[in-house]
């Protein structure tokens, strides 16, 4: 993880080096400190401060992040039509700029997945169903939106070695990957450790994954129907029950997943976009602090 001085972070957050170490020393910002005693802030903290008090980061290429200016006053209703031209025209940086920015002007992941990507994405299937978009297009926007998402991952907060864990990803016949990025992300942003292990895996090795790692979390996200029949469903049961048994929460969601077909499988939480996922962790965690 990216460390810097409290000269760079003073640079970064517009202020004084002698107010970055202030903060520093009062606990506002966290800090580790050198063996020579000095102090080194890691990126995702400056970010996490300047989100969540309101500041606008200058020089962000000191953090080695996305640059945001041009993005500064960004929503998401405002951003949409950008997000949709960045990702049909393969424009990677023109990407991570508007997601970056959004979530510096504090939309949660959740948010940006379900009111910006997902949309995105739909506008793009329904250009290709007209064959206004070459197939290239398609797969160059997935790639690039995988790999905006994985450097948002790096720069969230460490959720430390307690934390809880979180895997999951798509069974056979499902080659969806954005949704699973999206999932993967929002743990991480809950300070949830998390990992899409891929997508089109048999369920039996997710069972193993289960088996070998023992998460809190097993997602899976849904988007091609699967050969739902009457082993497959009772399979999919005994997943449940041997999750279940090892006290992990059993996270599903995505289109393929029709009421008729919610009626026969087993499950923690059915989670119809990531925002009911966030409030469905945020619920869990407090309740597993002993919270109310
Ligand atoms: C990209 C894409 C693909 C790519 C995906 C590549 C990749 N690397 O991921 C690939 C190449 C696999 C593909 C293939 C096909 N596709 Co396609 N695809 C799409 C497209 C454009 C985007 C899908 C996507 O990733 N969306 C972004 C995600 C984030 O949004 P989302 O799926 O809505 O998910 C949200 C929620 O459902 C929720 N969620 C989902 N899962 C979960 C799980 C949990 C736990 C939680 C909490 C939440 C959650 O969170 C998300 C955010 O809100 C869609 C268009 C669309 N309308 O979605 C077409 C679309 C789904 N595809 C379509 C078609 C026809 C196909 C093919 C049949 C094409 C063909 N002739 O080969 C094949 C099917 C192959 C197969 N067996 O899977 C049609 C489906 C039509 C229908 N009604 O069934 C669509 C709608 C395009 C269209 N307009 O015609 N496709």
């Amino acid at each position: 993880m990216k460390l810097v001085t409290p000269k760079q972070a003073g640079r970064v957050l517009n202020v004084s080096e002698a107010t970055i170490k202030r903060w520093c020393d009062q606990g506002h910002l966290a800090a580790e400190k050198t063996q020579g005693g000095h102090r080194r802030i890691a990126v995702p903290e400056i970010i996490h401060y300047a989100r969540t008090h309101g500041r606008h980061l200058a020089e962000t290429e000191v953090l080695n992040i996305p640059s945001v200016s041009g993005h500064t006053d960004a929503t998401i209703k405002r951003s949409l039509g950008d997000i949709e031209n960045a990702l049909h025209e393969g424009q990677a940086e023109k990407l991570s700029s508007i997601v970056f920015a959004l979530y510096l002007n504090g939309h949660s992941v959740a948010e940006i997945g379900d009111l910006a990507i997902s949309p995105a994405f739909r506008k793009i299937g329904e250009m290709w169903h007209c064959g206004d978009l070459n197939i290239y297009q398609e797969r160059r926007a997935c790639q690039i939106c995988r790999d905006v998402l994985a450097r948002l991952r790096e720069n969230l907060p460490d959720p430390g070695s307690r934390a809880q864990m979180a895997i999951g990803g798509s069974i056979s016949g499902d080659h969806y990957e954005i949704p699973n990025a999206l999932i993967e992300t929002v743990f991480r942003e809950n300070r949830i450790w998390s990992q899409c292990t891929g997508v089109n895996l048999p369920l039996e090795s997710l069972a193993q994954l289960a088996r070998d790692k023992k998460p809190n979390y097993l997602w899976m996200s849904l988007s091609e129907s699967a050969p739902w029949t009457s082993s497959f469903i009772e399979q999919f049961n005994e997943l449940y029950e041997s999750l279940a048994s090892m006290g992990c929460a059993l996270v599903i969601g995505g289109r393929a997943l029709s009421e008729k077909l919610r009626k026969q499988i087993k499950y923690s939480v059915f989670c119809d976009d990531l925002r009911r996922l966030e409030s469905f962790i945020k619920a869990s965690t407090s309740l597993s602090r002993g919270g109310a």
